[in-house]
């Protein structure tokens, strides 16, 4: 093998590790859960905002053409700044998406599974919740609010 061949795949392969190394750490140290599909919920029909204790918070959300929703048909729900809440979603139709804009929450609203993901408000403010998978003529417009005060 070439010595600049050499050169280039070591560079190549000290660059991919370190990527992996982090990533890795992210996952597990700071504890940056990857989306995952849960076996032990059925998937539910109606979203349901359920409160636990003052700060945490199970958010069962339904996507459906062309909305989120939340708690009983809303598409819009309010927490109290620092809850941490567990989202669970599914879908009533065909496949969604679901980001909550400023969060690490991105999942997939696929008919028949729930996603899990699990994250704390730590700040005040609106996030957009929006549906970034293609779903129909509606999906431009499908959106939804979490107010945090
Ligand atoms: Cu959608």
């Amino acid at each position: 093998m070439d010595r600049a061949e050499r050169n280039a795949l070591t560079i190549a392969i000290a660059l991919l590790l370190f990527f992996f190394v982090l990533i890795v750490y992210a996952a597990k140290g700071l504890k940056i859960d990857l989306p995952t599909c849960i076996t032990d919920v059925q998937p539910f029909k109606e979203g349901r905002l359920i409160q636990h204790a003052p700060d945490r918070y199970e958010l069962h959300v339904v996507a459906r053409m062309w909305f989120f929703d939340f708690n009983q048909g809303q598409t819009e729900i309010e927490l109290p700044v620092g809850s941490t809440v567990d989202f669970y979603l599914t879908s009533a139709d065909v496949v969604h998406g679901m980001h909550v804009n400023g969060t690490t929450v991105n999942l997939m609203a696929i008919p028949g599974t729930v996603n899990y993901a699990r994250y704390r408000f730590e700040k005040p403010g609106v996030y957009h919740v929006v549906c970034h998978e293609f779903c129909g003529v509606g999906h431009q417009a499908m959106q939804g609010k979490i107010v945090v005060k």
